[in-house]
């Protein structure tokens, strides 16, 4: 029997094989890809007695898992922590940590927000940004691509987006990395996190409300929605937080990793340069390559089974996404970066009722800035080592130094 404080006690099942791994180990956080193989192979699904919980990381469970909420639910959490046992460290989400049908009437809200058709009339204030950006770099010899291209320009382009008054890089991108970290055990990592947070949280919940944000914004719509009696006031500040939570950070990595992917793979880059369509499918390749967000859990809300193993009711399984991107049952020479691949079916934005909302403006981003990149960039030379930053549930860079030779 295994006790983890905000975990109930589980037996493992006999069948399922156990394994004595720490998958929040920094070393393992910084480089995954042998964890992912060894968790792979020992089976479709194991047990990991250190914190209790259940693990999948072939393509095919991971995406079952996801696809069924109504036995895999998140309104127990989606992080390590159970909440009918342990306290969540804010009011949990109102779209990600909720089932149906609490889920549906927020998603609808959030959906038409960031739908294709709201997302179009961001692009071309993406598109200047991106090239002012490009022309600003390349004055400079040498730079850090994460301080001076990945975290401006979503936090240059999304505050605009959603209407924020008032805008704090530093915070918007802090706050992202604290909530996914909040997502794993109580580690170094967590507790780090969790110390900054007095210094972010007032300031982000401040940041939500109605007279912080502009009339004409994402935000907007959002309190319309409010207004129009599809959700209260308090629950329209909620879905603010929640863009703020998982619309910064987020695309910060998903723009760091596709320069360490397009640096590291130059015939790649040479792709782009000559058709600039391909910045699209690049942007899927990088998000299976590197799967930015690496795992997120579900709780099993009946006794029920994986892969034919029977599983307790409130058993935590860690849906291993960034496994299953690397999956070579489903992906044909996973480790090797393709930017004509089109990874259709990849889960970086997870799958099923909660896959990811934002993932128009997400693509839309990338998409600006890798064009804007590719118009005026010859070559992107790394220029030291690339040094990744270990995160609960995001696999981030803390730094990448790189040159850009000028077209
Ligand atoms: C959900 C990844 C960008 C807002 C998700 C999920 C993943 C994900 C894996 C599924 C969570 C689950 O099933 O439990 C990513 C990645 C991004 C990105 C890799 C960028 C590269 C964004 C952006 C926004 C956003 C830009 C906001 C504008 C959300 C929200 C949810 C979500 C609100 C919860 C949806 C729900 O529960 O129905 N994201 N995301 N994401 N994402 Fe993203
Ligand atoms: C939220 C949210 C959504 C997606 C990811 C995330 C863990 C948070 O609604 O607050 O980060």
């Amino acid at each position: 029997m295994t006790l983890i404080e905000g975990h109930r006690p589980i037996d493992p099942p006999a069948g399922i094989p156990v394994w004595d791994i720490d998958p929040y180990d920094e070393a393992i956080l910084a480089d995954p890809l042998g964890y992912y193989a060894e968790l792979r192979a020992r089976g479709p699904i194991v047990f990991i007695p250190r914190y209790a919980v259940f693990a999948v990381g072939r393509y095919e469970e991971t995406r079952a898992v996801f696809s069924n909420h109504e036995r895999f639910v998140s309104s127990r959490g989606v992080g390590l922590n159970d909440f009918r046992i342990g306290k969540p460290w804010r009011d949990p989400s109102i779209i990600l940590e909720v089932d149906p049908p609490d889920h549906t009437r927020t998603r609808k809200v959030m959906a038409r927000a960031l739908s294709p058709k709201s997302v179009a009339t961001l692009r071309d204030a993406f598109r200047v940004e991106a090239e002012a950006l490009v022309d600003r770099l390349l004055a400079k010899e040498r730079l850090e691509a994460v301080t001076e291209i990945a975290e401006v320009f979503p936090t240059t382009v999304f505050p605009r987006a959603l209407g924020m008054r008032d805008s704090d890089p530093r915070r918007l991108v802090d706050y992202g990395a604290l909530v996914f970290n909040a997502l794993g055990p109580d580690n170094r990592i967590r507790r780090e996190a969790m110390a900054r947070a007095p210094g972010i949280v007032p300031w982000i919940t401040a940041a939500c409300a109605r007279d912080r944000l502009t009339g004409d914004g994402l935000g907007a719509m959002i309190y319309a929605a409010a207004d129009a009696g599809e959700i209260t006031g308090a629950e329209a500040a909620m879905l603010v937080r929640s863009f703020l939570s998982a619309g910064v950070d987020t695309t910060v990595t998903g723009i760091g990793n596709a320069l360490w992917c397009l640096s590291r793979n130059p015939e790649a880059w040479e792709m782009l340069r000559a058709e600039p369509k391909l910045a699209r499918p690049c942007f899927e390749e990088v998000l299976r390559h590197t799967s930015p967000v690496h795992t997120f859990a579900r709780t099993a809300n009946v006794a029920c089974e994986i892969a034919g193993q029977p599983i307790e009711e409130g058993s935590k399984v860690l849906c291993v996404l960034g496994s299953a991107n690397m999956d070579p049952e489903k992906w044909g020479d996973p480790e090797a970066f393709r930017i004509d691949r089109a990874p259709v079916g990849h889960l970086a934005f997870g799958a099923g009722i909660h896959g990811c909302v934002g993932q128009n403006i997400a693509r839309a981003e990338l998409e600006a800035l890798l064009t804007a990149m590719a118009a005026r960039v010859a070559r992107i030379e790394p220029d030291g080592e690339a040094v990744w930053r270990p995160n609960n549930a995001v696999h981030a860079l803390d730094r990448l130094p790189l040159r850009l030779v000028a077209a």
